[in-house]
């Protein structure tokens, strides 16, 4: 195993609030990420490399040890599921809720219930917990718009402040799990990289620390 570090961030909204914190962690890239179409870049660290991929695709990548440490989505983590990874710091940014919504003023259908969702496996697996029938529909973006079309009688997505939902006349109904940002690791590259990566996972650990003392009570 090479001793070099390879960090696998997750592009879109996480991205832009990793890069603060990874900065805050002494971590910079060597050049603007936004600039190139590039997607491994070198940092200030001569021994630590970044790949910026899809969010969905962060888990892959580090649970197959093409990356030894990923920055992912709980929700995306609940999805994928969990072998092969640690899970050992909660970054507490891009924090929102994984939900059901449906139609405002709407019962929730008693016979068996059609679910929109990009979250197919943590749908099945709320709705078993919850003893209600459903039928999962797999869907790709857009969600919302499913009960509207009459293609679901509910949907599972993101909410954060429920704006979304309420422009498609749609209102949250239960909670599934609340959701932050989470450094995953290799776990086999957490035995043979400890050394290195000790102190990445301290660093980073400091500045979500120092973040919390200075935010407002
Ligand atoms: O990848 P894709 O294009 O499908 O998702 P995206 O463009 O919606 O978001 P992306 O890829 O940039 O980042 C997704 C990750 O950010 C998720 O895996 C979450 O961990 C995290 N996150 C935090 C969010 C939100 N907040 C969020 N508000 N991801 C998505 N949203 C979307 C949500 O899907 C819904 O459309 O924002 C809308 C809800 O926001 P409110 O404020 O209207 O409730
Ligand atoms: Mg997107």
């Amino acid at each position: 195993m090479s001793k070099q570090l390879i960090l696998a961030l997750s592009k879109g909204r996480i991205l832009d609030e990793t890069l603060p914190l990874l900065a805050e962690a002494g971590i910079t890239p060597a050049e603007d990420l936004g600039a190139s179409r590039k997607l491994l870049f070198d940092t200030n660290l001569p021994d630590v490399k970044l790949v910026v991929i899809r969010a969905t695709d962060v888990p892959t990548y580090v649970q197959l040890g093409a990356a030894d440490v990923g920055v992912a989505g709980k929700d995306v983590l609940l999805e994928h599921g969990a072998e092969g990874l640690y899970e050992p710091l909660d970054l507490e940014i891009a924090g929102c809720k994984l939900m059901t919504a449906g139609v405002s003023g709407a019962e929730p259908a008693h016979a068996r219930r059609r679910v929109a969702t990009k979250f197919v496996n943590v749908a099945k697996r709320y709705y078993a917990e919850q003893g209600i029938q459903a039928e999962v529909i797999k869907l790709y973006g857009a969600m919302e718009l499913a009960p509207l079309m009459n293609l679901a009688d509910e949907i599972v997505d993101i909410v954060d402040t429920g704006n979304t939902l309420r422009a498609n006349g749609m209102e949250p109904r239960e909670l599934i799990a609340p959701i932050t940002t989470r450094l995953v690791v290799n776990k086999a590259a957490m035995t043979m990289k400890h050394e290195r990566l000790k102190p990445l996972i301290a660093r980073l650990r400091e500045a979500v620390e120092g973040r919390r003392s200075e935010a407002p009570a």
